[in-house]
């Protein structure tokens, strides 16, 4: 299971890095395994029931680390949404637009992730993928964000072989060009969870000050006011998966949703009501 440490990280960047996860014999035999095609599934299919005709898949997402992931960010037995093999070919002469993989999502207290497995090495000509932390709950459509081409702040995966990582469905992020000559491989799986993700993960660490620090963080991209958008959707999702609606360390979600509804005694609310609201 994560940390709430991990979830607070993920919630505040909108990914998650498991570095060389995956042990190296499977590494190995990857190429091959991708190069053959994974085999549809069809929408919305329980994990435990796709991927029947790949073994390698079904061993990936049992990795304790994986499967541990999995759990904590979407919860048990998530449906799969869809998956796909990413191969940036050497010197390929293109990068990918940046791009969220979501129409305007409005979910705040649910999202889906995905796993993002790198089989080789990925040095930074090899075109890892960039991504914008932070930028998970800005709500964006798609492929609009594209004509950006740089921000300050992303970042361009270089990994060690056997890397996973986990992505917000919302979170900007594009293959990049690879200027090498190794082509590069990446296979993802979109989850979509199956239960109300609350609480989901290891949570002895709950209170920890690291908790609150990863959640404060912001990000060099990040205007100064509409920023301050950034962090409430923050606390409002962080929120919803705590269950736990006190957490608000600087009163922004509190201000906005502050509506008293009592009425002081004694006072008319219209003065020519004849009936005097006690
Ligand atoms: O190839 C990559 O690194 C990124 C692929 C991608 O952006 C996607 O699957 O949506």
């Amino acid at each position: 299971m994560l940390s709430s440490v991990q979830m607070a990280h993920f919630v505040a960047t909108g990914s998650l890095r498991m570095d060389a996860v995956v042990p190296d014999e499977m590494n190995r035999q990857a190429i091959e395994v991708l190069d053959n095609g994974i085999p549809g599934v069809p929408y919305g299919t329980p994990l435990s029931e796709a991927f029947v005709d790949s073994e390698f898949v079904q061993r990936l997402v049992q990795l304790p680390e994986v499967a541990g992931a999995i759990h904590s960010l979407v919860g048990p037995e998530p449906t799969v949404d869809h998956h796909a093999v990413h191969i940036r070919k050497a010197h390929e002469g293109e990068a990918q637009n940046l791009h969220g993989d979501a129409i305007i999502d409005v979910r705040p207290d649910a999202f889906d992730v995905q796993l993002m497995y790198y089989p080789q090495d990925v040095t930074l000509e090899m075109g890892g993928t960039l991504s914008v932390p932070g930028s998970h709950l800005r709500r964006t459509n798609e492929s609009d964000t594209g004509r950006y081409q740089n921000l300050l702040g992303q970042t361009r995966l270089v990994c060690p072989a056997g890397t996973v990582q986990f992505l917000h469905h919302g979170i900007w992020h594009g293959g990049r060009k690879n200027d090498s000559a190794i082509d590069r491989y990446m296979f993802k799986i979109r989850f979509n969870p199956t239960v109300r993700q609350v609480r989901l993960w290891n949570l002895e660490d709950l209170y920890d000050e690291d908790v609150a620090r990863e959640l404060s963080q912001s990000f060099p991209w990040y205007e100064n006011a509409t920023g301050r958008l950034e962090i409430y959707n923050r606390v409002k999702l962080w929120q919803a998966i705590t269950g736990d609606d006190t957490f608000d360390p600087d009163y922004w979600v509190t201000r906005v949703s502050n509506r008293p509804q009592r009425v002081v005694s004694q006072r008319s609310v219209n003065p020519h009501a004849k009936k005097v609201i006690a």
